[in-house]
C-alpha cells in the first residue's frame, strides 16, 4: 500500500478565512477586521465580517466533513475571539464555540488539528507593537496555555504557526495582507526571532498543559523542482531550496524560518547576508526555539524549476510560457510535493504532514447546477501522485490537508478566488458540493488506491 493505513487524509480552514461574525459574542478585533474595511485593501473592498458564516452554521459544516469522509480537519482559533485584548479576560462565548466545534468534529470521528495562529493578530496587542515588543512570545505563550488547557483530553494535535514567512513577508515587505506597514529589514528580522521565540514558548506551554501532546509547526515554501532526474539537477535543486536570498527575498528562505526550530540554529549562509541587520540572538533562545516537536507541517502550492548551471551553481528557470497557471496566476509545477518533501525529509528528519495543498479556480454553477471543477481534480490527483511517490521512497509522510473544505475569503484578494471542494453563493451563503468533492470522497475512501 502506497499510503500507509493510518494515513490522515484532511482539509483545513483559517478564522477568519471562514466564521465571519467577526464583531459578534465578544470577540475583539483582530488586524484583519481592520485592514479589510480601510479602502483599497481587498478586492473590491471585500471584508470578513460574513465569510462563509461558519459561526453561525458550524454544525452543519462538521455534518458536511463528515459526510466527506475526512479523517482529520485543520482550523485555526481566532486569538481574538477568545482573548478580546490579547491577552487578560477570556471570551466565554468565544472559547465555547471552538470547545462545541471539537466536540462535533470527535462525535463524527473527525481528528481535530489546531492552529494557534492564522494571522489574524489582536488588535489591541498589534497597537502595543505586535511582534516588535518583547513580551510578544510570552503573550502568545499565554494564549497557548489557555488553549491547550480548555482543549486538553479532546485535541492531541497542534500546530503553532501558519506561515510565519507570509505574516511578516507579505505584512511587512510587500503590504499587501494585514497591517499593512513597511518596516525596515532589521524590524522584519527582530519581528522574525521573536515569532521563533513565540513558537518555543508555546511549545513549552502546550507541553505542560495538556498530556501526550503532538506538536508541530506549518510554514510554507514554493519548492525547488530539478527540470531533470539527474543527480547534479537535484542536488541544484537542493541546494537551491535551502539557500537564503539576498535583498528582501530573505523572507522567502525555507531554511530561515525551518532551521531555528528543527536543527537549533540560523542558517549560515544567510547570517552571513543579513548580517548588519541581525537581531540580539540571546544565549538561551535557540534552545528555547529548537525545542523538539512532533511533526512537520508544510504548505505546498508551487515548484520552480531548477537545473545546474555551467557554472557549477544552481539556476532557477522560468516557467515554461503557457504553461499551466491556476486563476490566482501561481504557475503549475505538478512534481512539487515530491521534491519538497524529499528535502525536507533529508534535511530535517520529521514525519512530514502538507497542511495545505490545492488550487484556486474561477468555479462557476452550471446549468445543472453543479460545479463541474476539472481542473481542480487534475490538480490534486497529480499532486497527489507525487505525495504517493515519496510514501513509496520510503519518506515518512503522515498526512495530507486539502486547501479548502470551501470557497472562503483568500485575503486580498476577497472573494474572486476559490480554493474550496464546496461551493460556496457568497450572497446566500448555500453550500454546493463540487465534482472535486465527490472525487476526494472517493480518494479518502481508497487510501489513494485510486489514483
Ligand atoms: C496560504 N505564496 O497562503 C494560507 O495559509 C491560506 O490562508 C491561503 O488561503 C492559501 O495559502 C491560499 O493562498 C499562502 O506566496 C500565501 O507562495 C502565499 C503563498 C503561499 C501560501
Amino acid at each position: 500500500m502506497a499510503f500507509r493505513k493510518d494515513f490522515v487524509w484532511g482539509a483545513a480552514a483559517s478564522a477568519y478565512q471562514i466564521e465571519g461574525a467577526a464583531f459578534e459574542d465578544g470577540k475583539g478585533e483582530s488586524i484583519w477586521d481592520v485592514f479589510s474595511h480601510q479602502p483599497g485593501k481587498v478586492f473590491d473592498g471585500h471584508t470578513g465580517d460574513t465569510a462563509c458564516g461558519h459561526y453561525h452554521c458550524m454544525e452543519k459544516d462538521v455534518e458536511m466533513m463528515a459526510d466527506l469522509g475526512l479523517k482529520a480537519y485543520r482550523f485555526s482559533v481566532s486569538w481574538p475571539r477568545v482573548l478580546p485584548q490579547g491577552i487578560g479576560d477570556v471570551n466565554e462565548a468565544g472559547m465555547h464555540f471552538y470547545e462545541r466545534l471539537v466536540d462535533m468534529l470527535l462525535e463524527h470521528g473527525i481528528t481535530p488539528y489546531v492552529t494557534l495562529y492564522h494571522w489574524d493578530m489582536p488588535y489591541a496587542l498589534y497597537l502595543r507593537g505586535g511582534w516588535m515588543n518583547p513580551e510578544s512570545p510570552q503573550w502568545f505563550a499565554e494564549y497557548a496555555a489557555l488553549i491547550g488547557r480548555r482543549l486538553k483530553g479532546k485535541v492531541k494535535h497542534f500546530i503553532t504557526f501558519n506561515e510565519p514567512q507570509v505574516f511578516i513577508g507579505c505584512s511587512f515587505i510587500q503590504t499587501v495582507h494585514a497591517p499593512g506597514v513597511r518596516m525596515e529589514r532589521r524590524e522584519c528580522l527582530q519581528m522574525s526571532h521573536n515569532v521563533l521565540l513565540a513558537h518555543g514558548r508555546a511549545v513549552q506551554a502546550l507541553r505542560a498543559e495538556v498530556p501526550g501532546v503532538q506538536i508541530g509547526y506549518a510554514p510554507t515554501s514554493n519548492a525547488a523542482v530539478p527540470v531533470s532526474e539527474s543527480l547534479q539537477d537535484q542536488e541544484a535543486a537542493r541546494q537551491a531550496y535551502f539557500a537564503t536570498p539576498g535583498g528582501d527575498d530573505w523572507v522567502w528562505s525555507v531554511a530561515w524560518w525551518s532551521d531555528p526550530v528543527l536543527l537549533g540554529k540560523y542558517p549560515e549562509d544567510g547570517m552571513k547576508i543579513l548580517e548588519k541587520d541581525m537581531p540580539h540572538v540571546g544565549g538561551d533562545d535557540m534552545k528555547l526555539i529548537s525545542q523538539p516537536i512532533d511533526f512537520y507541517g508544510q504548505n505546498i502550492y508551487r515548484g520552480d524549476p531548477v537545473r545546474m548551471g555551467q557554472d557549477g551553481r544552481p539556476e532557477f528557470l522560468k516557467h515554461p510560457a503557457g504553461g499551466p497557471k491556476t486563476a490566482i496566476g501561481w504557475h503549475v509545477n505538478f512534481d512539487c510535493l515530491y521534491w519538497a518533501v524529499k528535502f525536507l525529509n533529508e534535511r530535517y528528519k520529521k514525519p512530514i504532514y502538507i497542511t495545505e495543498n490545492g488550487m484556486s479556480c474561477h468555479d462557476w454553477l452550471s446549468l445543472d447546477g453543479k460545479v463541474h471543477d476539472s481542473a481542480r481534480i487534475d490538480y490534486l490527483h497529480r499532486h497527489l501522485l507525487g505525495l504517493r511517490r515519496a510514501a513509496e521512497e520510503g519518506i515518512d509522510i503522515a498526512g495530507y490537508f486539502q486547501w479548502s473544505l470551501m470557497d472562503n475569503f483568500e485575503w486580498s484578494q476577497g472573494y474572486s478566488d476559490r480554493f474550496g471542494l464546496v461551493y460556496i453563493d457568497f450572497a446566500t451563503l448555500e453550500r454546493i458540493p463540487k465534482d472535486s468533492y465527490e472525487w476526494y470522497r472517493e480518494t479518502i475512501h481508497m487510501n489513494g488506491e485510486n489514483l
